[in-house]
């Protein structure tokens, strides 16, 4: 055996370590202040927000929301978009968000959000309903999400990010 032989030995061993002990310890996913806003006057849109947050060693990816409360959950985001050449926040489907190793990623109102769309029943402040988090690695994450009351700059502000105020 060579010198080189030992020298690949030694370089496969210091790739393959790290690996190894970062699957072995995996993504740690919690989930922290899940809330929802009601839709909009009769609306049946209606979005939900949270913390996520991974202790573990690998980062993981949400890929999918699911659940009874509307027909149809989607992963959003909001992007700032130029358009007659003034800057308007529009809201874009992702397909995952991204939770770094030993960090979080919060879901809130102008940001990343889980999008409800058609929802199924009524979603008063005080009510509750459920929804399963799928992780691409930790699998899947059920949560019990509490409908909480929109404050007026926050309608007013959902509402121009729908489009709504624009007749
Ligand atoms: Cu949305």
């Amino acid at each position: 055996m060579n010198r080189r032989f030992f020298m690949r030995a030694g370089l496969a061993l210091a790739v393959l370590a790290p690996l190894t002990a970062a699957a072995l310890a995996g993504p740690k996913i919690s989930v922290e202040n899940p809330h929802a806003r009601p839709p909009m006057g009769s609306g049946k849109v209606a979005a939900a927000f949270m913390t996520l947050k991974n202790d573990g060693d690998e980062a993981d990816k949400l890929v999918k929301a699911e659940g009874d409360v509307a027909d149809r959950i989607e992963l959003h985001t909001h992007i700032m978009e130029k358009k007659d050449g003034k800057m308007i926040m529009r809201m874009r489907q992702v397909p995952f968000m991204e939770v770094p190793a030993h960090g979080q990623t919060v879901l809130k109102p102008g940001g990343l959000h889980i999008m409800l769309i058609g929802t199924t029943r009524d979603l008063k402040p005080g009510d509750t309903f459920e929804l399963t988090l799928v992780f691409e690695k930790a699998g899947k994450v059920k949560i019990t999400v509490p409908v909480k009351k929109i404050s007026a700059t926050l309608m007013h502000h959902k509402m121009k990010m729908h489009g709504m105020d624009k007749k």
